[in-house]
C-alpha cells in the first residue's frame, strides 16, 4: 500500500464540526467523533483568589496535564482542551490545594444549552431558534409608538407576528424606556394587558404568551387569562410576591438582568462593574435563578437574560454579547433581547426605526454564541438571520 503524500489542513477554530468531520472521514462514528471534538475544543478560565500553595500546585498540576498556566499575584488563567480541564475539575483526585477550585470550576465549565424551557402552557422547544415576538401595549413605547393600543389591532400585529414565525408573543403594559418619571399603577397595567392577552391566547391558542412585568398582581392576572410566561426585567429583585406567583401556576420565568430601582432600569446610573461586567452579570443573574429557587420555581422553568441596554453602556452590551457563551455555565437557556437598541444604534449609526437589519445580525451572532430565544420587534428579518446561523451550524458534512 503506498503511503498519502503528508498534507496539513487547518479546521476551523470556532467550531467543532471540523473535528468531528475529519474523525468521521477517518472511519469514526458520529456519535463517538462529536464527543471526542468537544473534549478537544478549549475553554478557558480566569481564578482569583489563590493562595500562594494553591498557586505553586495549580502550575505544577495544570502543566502536568497539559494546561497552560498564566499567573500573578492570587491570580491566574488557565486554558486548555476541555478534557484536560475535566480532569482538574475533580476534587477527589487533584492536590489537597486544589480542591476547592475543582469544585467551583466543575460548575463553571460551559455546558450545552439545554433543549427545552418550561412553562404553564407546555415546554418550548429549543432545538431550533425560538423568536419572541415584542407587543408592546403602552402609550409611550419608544419604538413604536403605542400604535398597537387597541385590542383589535394589537390581535393584528400578534397575527403579523406569529405569521412571520414568532412562538412566544411577549406582552407589556409598561414601558422601561429611558427618562420615565413615573410607574404604571397594577390596575392601569392590568387593564392594558389582560384584554390582549385573552384575545391573543384565544386567536392563537398554539402560541406561547408571555407578561413582560415587574409586578406580581399584573402576573396573577396574565396567567389567568393565558400567558404562559413571566418575563421579569427585574429579574425578581422589585416585587418579593413575585416568584411564588409564577410557582404556583408552573409558569416559565424570564430572569432578566438589571440593576437600580424600577424607574433607573435604563439609566447608566448602576453601570460599575469594577472593570468585570461579564462576572458581575453572571454573579447577579446566579442571584436571580437563586430567589427563583427559594420561591419556589422550579429550575426547569428559568430562562437567563443579560439585560442588554439594562445599566450597560453600549461598549458593556458589546463584550457582554460577545462573552456571551460564559452564561451557559449557568446551565439555563439565554435569551436576549437587542431589538432597535442604542448599543446597535452606536455601532450602526442608525435611529430606532432603522435598526431592525442590526438586531438580526446581533440576533445571528447571539446564536452562535448559545442564545436561543430571541426578543424582537422585527421577527421575519431576525428569523432569516437565525435560519443562517442554524443552518450553518446544523449543515451536513460537505464532503
Ligand atoms: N428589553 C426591553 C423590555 N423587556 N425583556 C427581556 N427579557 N429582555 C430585554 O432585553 C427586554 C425586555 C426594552 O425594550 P422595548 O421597550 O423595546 O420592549
Amino acid at each position: 500500500m503506498g503511503v498519502a503524500p503528508l498534507d496539513v489542513t487547518p479546521l476551523a477554530p470556532r467550531s467543532p464540526r471540523g473535528v468531528v468531520d475529519a474523525l468521521t472521514r477517518g472511519g469514526w462514528e458520529r456519535g463517538t467523533a462529536e464527543t471526542a471534538a468537544a473534549g478537544i475544543a478549549s475553554a478557558s478560565f480566569r481564578i482569583e483568589g489563590l493562595d500562594d500553595s494553591s498557586l505553586e500546585a495549580l502550575v505544577h498540576f495544570g502543566g502536568q496535564l497539559g494546561l497552560d498556566v498564566i499567573t500573578g499575584a492570587g491570580w491566574a488563567v488557565i486554558s486548555g482542551a476541555r478534557s484536560r480541564l475535566s480532569a482538574l475539575a475533580r476534587p477527589w483526585s487533584v492536590p489537597e490545594p486544589l480542591r476547592e477550585l475543582a469544585y467551583r470550576l466543575g460548575i463553571a465549565l460551559p455546558a450545552e444549552p439545554p433543549k427545552a424551557w418550561r412553562t404553564a402552557r407546555g415546554s418550548v422547544m429549543l432545538s431550533t431558534p425560538v423568536l419572541m415576538g415584542i407587543l408592546n401595549v403602552t402609550p409611550d413605547s419608544f419604538s413604536d409608538g403605542g400604535r398597537h393600543a387597541g385590542v383589535e389591532r394589537a390581535v393584528r400585529h400578534a397575527a403579523r407576528l406569529i405569521e412571520d414565525g414568532a412562538a412566544i408573543i411577549d406582552i407589556g403594559g409598561e414601558s422601561t424606556r429611558p427618562g420615565r418619571t413615573a410607574v404604571v399603577a397594577a390596575d392601569e397595567e392590568l387593564a392594558r394587558v389582560v384584554p390582549v392577552i385573552s384575545a391573543v391566547a384565544n386567536a392563537f391558542p398554539a402560541t406561547f404568551i408571555s407578561v413582560d412585568t415587574m409586578k406580581s398582581e399584573v402576573a396573577r392576572g396574565a396567567l389567568d387569562a393565558g400567558a404562559a410566561i413571566v418575563n421579569d426585567v427585574t429579574g425578581l429583585r422589585a416585587d418579593a410576591r413575585l416568584g411564588a406567583v409564577v410557582a404556583s401556576a408552573g409558569a416559565g420565568l424570564v430572569v432578566m438582568h438589571s440593576r437600580g430601582a424600577p424607574l433607573e432600569l435604563a439609566s447608566l446610573e448602576h453601570a460599575d462593574y469594577g472593570g468585570d461586567v461579564v462576572g458581575g452579570v453572571l454573579g447577579e443573574l446566579q442571584a436571580g435563578i437563586d430567589r427563583a429557587a427559594a420561591a419556589g420555581v422550579d429550575t426547569e422553568c428559568v430562562a437567563i437574560d443579560p439585560g442588554l441596554g439594562f445599566a450597560k453602556t453600549a461598549e458593556q452590551n458589546l463584550f457582554l454579547t460577545d462573552q456571551l457563551e460564559t452564561l451557559l455555565s449557568l446551565g439555563r437557556p439565554v435569551l436576549v433581547g437587542p431589538s432597535r437598541k442604542r448599543f446597535l444604534g452606536a455601532a450602526t449609526g442608525r435611529d430606532v426605526a432603522e435598526r431592525d437589519a442590526a438586531t438580526a445580525a446581533a440576533c445571528a451572532l447571539a446564536y452562535e454564541r448559545g442564545a436561543r430565544i430571541f426578543r424582537v420587534h422585527d421577527v421575519a428579518a431576525s428569523r432569516d438571520a437565525l435560519a443562517v446561523a442554524q443552518a450553518l451550524a446544523h449543515s451536513p458534512s460537505a464532503s
